[in-house]
């Protein structure tokens, strides 16, 4: 594994590509991964885009990244969840359109394929990102799906949160509205060329004045990903937030917070692991179990005899 580490270092994109496999993974040797790559993060500027299926969040992502790129940054993207029912033809579909970013050595393309254990977030997209970070990538865009509580997470460290939405949505729209607008810190509605774009704008206007004491109040861009416009004014309105970010102390303040919860989190994964291993392999521990598993110890009894065995 040193080696792999050290081939990271020199830039060899196998070796970030078997980093990032590792953190997908969960493999117990990420902690020593993670406290080796963790020094040379904190450069990279990190975007999350989500919005409901189909509406062209991969498009608008592709042109995002020309832009980067032809304005000398190095990109890596992350694609969450390209295996839900909704996108799975469409991630073969990015493949093909995403054909000259696999050919640059500036872009690194990566999709998530695996919901995490408990079914909730895309394991470990935070360590993901920094392991990016690390490697040098000046950009980071993770593009998700959906609109609700789980891919608000799985964007919550994201420096700027882009929020897709389209015209025509109906009801998703009320959805978007409960789930995901709140940590929005730009607005796109793509697909301007289709009826009804104007509308959308009016409606995100109208919940843009409801929305809670902030000092940011985000920009709305009309974009059409397809035919490539609004995505220079996408650009600017990100690195807009990105400047307000860093002037106005945000960003340091979230940088404090991050780094408690990474911290704990990895605290808490390792308990995770440690745990297990007790479940398995302390004798005492899996006699209780044993008994709890026969019907003659309450299983809330049982916990909290383990609970008291372990913390002796
Ligand atoms: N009319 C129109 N169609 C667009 C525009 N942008 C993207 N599309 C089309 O919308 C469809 C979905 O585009 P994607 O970029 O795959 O959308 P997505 O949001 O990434 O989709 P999922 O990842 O499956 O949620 C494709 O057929 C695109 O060509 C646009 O500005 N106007
Ligand atoms: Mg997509």
């Amino acid at each position: 594994m040193e080696n792999l580490i050290e081939r990271f270092l020199q830039k060899d994109r196998i070796a970030l590509s078997k980093l990032i496999t590792l953190a997908e993974d969960d493999s117990p040797r990420l902690l020593d991964i993670m406290k080796a790559v963790y020094p040379l993060t904190g450069k990279a500027y990190v975007i999350g885009v989500t919005g409901p299926p189909g509406a062209g969040k991969s498009t608008l992502v592709d042109k995002l990244i020309r832009s980067y790129r032809s304005n000398g940054y190095t990109v890596g993207v992350i694609c969450v969840d390209p295996s839900s029912i909704f996108s799975g033809g469409a991630f073969l579909g990015d493949r093909v359109r995403m054909e000259w970013a696999y050919r640059d050595d500036g872009v690194y393309l990566r999709s998530l394929a695996t919901r995490g254990a408990l079914g909730g977030l895309a394991p470990r997209i935070n360590e993901i990102i920094k392991l990016l970070d690390a490697f040098g990538q000046d950009v980071i865009i993770i593009e998700t799906v959906g609109v609700g509580q789980m891919e608000a997470d799985i964007i919550r460290y994201a420096d700027t949160k882009v929020v897709v939405s389209v015209p025509g949505l109906g009801d998703q729209m009320q959805a978007l509205k409960a789930g995901i607008m709140e940590i929005a810190d730009v607005l796109v509605v793509n697909k301007a060329d289709l009826p009804g774009a104007q509308d959308v704008v009016n409606d995100l206007q109208m919940m843009l004045r409801l929305r809670k004491n902030s000092d940011w109040i985000p920009e709305i861009i009309l974009t059409e990903a397809l035919n490539n416009r609004g995505v220079s004014e996408l650009y600017e309105a990100a690195k807009k937030h990105r400047m307000y970010l860093i002037q106005s102390g945000v960003k340091e303040q979230q940088a404090v917070q991050q780094r408690g919860q990474l911290c704990q989190n990895a605290v808490q994964e390792q308990m995770k692991v440690y745990l297990q291993k007790c479940f398995a392999e302390i004798k005492d521990v899996k006699a209780i179990l044993k008994v709890v598993q026969e019907g003659s110890l309450n299983p809330y009894q049982g916990a909290d005899e383990i609970r008291k065995l372990l913390l002796k």
